[in-house]
């Protein structure tokens, strides 16, 4: 967009290289659009991220001189794309501080590594009876994989409540753990309410029962320093999408005594060692659980995403995110009648509201007429909406390539929305 730049342009953060907006902004061709007209305004990030030249280039890089199966050939092209893919591998494995590249495994995102597990570590490990631990603020994709496996079990599905600030009461989940349950399962930052979860502290209470922790870290990871030694959690899965990275592409980090002791989740080729008519012997780490021709071009292109991330530093995208969130909510609550769903004290770049009596969807089409993308509905967390009494809420979710022009653009919007349904 064409904002002008303040004169104060540049922050030092966190003792990083000075944090220009606007230089980054420069790095992403899609911001530079006009939609309907008008500058794009992109605050539907949570949804997916916008990429960043460096990332386009490296798929076009693959397809014009790599593009090779994996694992298979001993010709060049062969090589060079095995290598490009497990050097993604390596560029996953130190993002996330795991022990590990055997503990990176690439799926589709954060809805098949939680699928995953699931079906492979929860139906060799959940029966009748047993417990699976989530919360009331989790994502469809952390309902209903474990719905389906109690449905299969006849285990029990226990809901850690959320108070109205949206914060987990951990009071309630030291009160739900007990010696029948198998897994807790949770969000390390919701996407509806941008609360960021005390995942140490979970994993530490779930631990003293001896029961692993799945993270759904498909927000995290974008938006924080995410280090799954330090959290000491079982399982994390993220997706590359809204890691400034390719769609069709994520991960599931699983502790190697876990994943060794796990049934393959599909079966074809590359997942094996040998194959005969009589027996069929699995392959190791990480292959065992990547099944066929596995997506080459997007696990290279989250690697370009994550070398452009680690550039900046997550830290210092934290920190310039957090800023702006500060001024987004302020901004957000000088208008009359808008109520902010998600106000935890520990909370990262989402703003979701409700203006009046003004629904979302019509909310969100003003904006559109504006240039300002956000995202109006449930999120698909829709258990979150009737805890807060709502059918959906407007979501403008925030990347650290955001303005605080962006912002006084989106409350301009919100603005003239009033006008036009009062
Ligand atoms: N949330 C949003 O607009 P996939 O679709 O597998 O990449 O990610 C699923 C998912 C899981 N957990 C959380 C916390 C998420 O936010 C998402 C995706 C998008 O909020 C699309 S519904």
């Amino acid at each position: 967009m064409t904002a002008t730049r303040p004169a104060a342009k540049q922050e030092n953060l966190t003792g990083h290289a000075p944090f220009d907006v606007y230089e980054i902004r420069k790095d992403f061709p899609i911001l530079k659009q006009k939609v309907r007209g008008m500058p794009l305004v992109y605050l539907d990030n949570a949804a997916t991220s916008q990429k960043p030249q460096t990332v386009i280039d490296s798929l076009v890089r693959y397809y014009t001189a790599q593009n090779s199966n994996v694992h298979r050939g001993i010709h060049h092209l062969s090589e060079i794309a095995t290598h490009e893919f497990e050097g993604a591998r390596s560029k996953v494995k130190t993002l996330l501080n795991a022990a590990d590249d055997k503990e990176i495994i690439f799926v589709r995102g954060t809805t098949e590594g939680i699928n995953l597990v699931a079906n492979s570590y929860g139906r060799k490990n959940i029966g009748e009876g047993d417990e699976i631990i989530i919360s009331a603020m989790e994502h469809h994709s952390n309902i209903v994989p474990w719905q389906m496996l109690c449905q299969e079990t006849g285990a029990r599905l226990k809901i850690i409540p959320i108070n109205d600030d949206g914060e987990l009461m951990m009071e309630e989940y030291e009160r739900l753990l007990g010696p029948r349950t198998r897994l807790v399962s949770v969000v390390h930052l919701s996407n509806s309410l941008g609360t960021i979860n005390p995942i140490k502290k979970i994993v530490e209470m779930a631990h003293s029962y001896g029961v692993p922790v799945l993270v759904d870290g498909a927000q995290a990871v974008p938006h924080t320093v995410v280090d799954v030694q330090g959290l000491g959690c079982d399982f994390y899965a993220f997706s590359g999408h809204k890691l400034f990275g390719p769609t069709g592409i994520g991960v599931l980090y699983g502790r190697a005594e876990l994943l060794d002791t796990m049934a393959p989740y599909q079966s074809g080729g590359d997942m094996i060692k040998s194959v005969t008519f009589e027996k069929t012997t699995y392959n190791d780490l990480p292959y065992k659980f990547e099944a066929g021709t596995p997506d080459i071009a997007g696990a290279i292109g989250l690697g370009a995403a994550i070398d452009y991330v680690s550039r900046i530093g997550l830290d210092c995208i934290a920190a310039y995110e957090h800023k702006l969130l500060e001024y987004g909510t302020a901004q957000l609550l000088s208008i009359d009648g808008l109520r902010l769903i998600g106000t935890a004290k520990e909370k990262a770049g989402v703003l979701s509201f409700n203006v009046g009596e003004i629904h979302p969807h019509d909310l969100g089409t003003v904006l559109d007429a504006e240039g300002i993308a956000i995202r109006a509905g449930h999120h698909c967390t829709m258990p979150v909406m009737d805890r807060f009494g709502v059918p959906a809420t407007a979501r403008a979710s925030l990347a650290f390539y955001n303005t605080r022009e962006e912002i006084d653009i989106l409350v301009k919007g919100i603005h003239k929305a009033i006008e036009v349904f009062s």
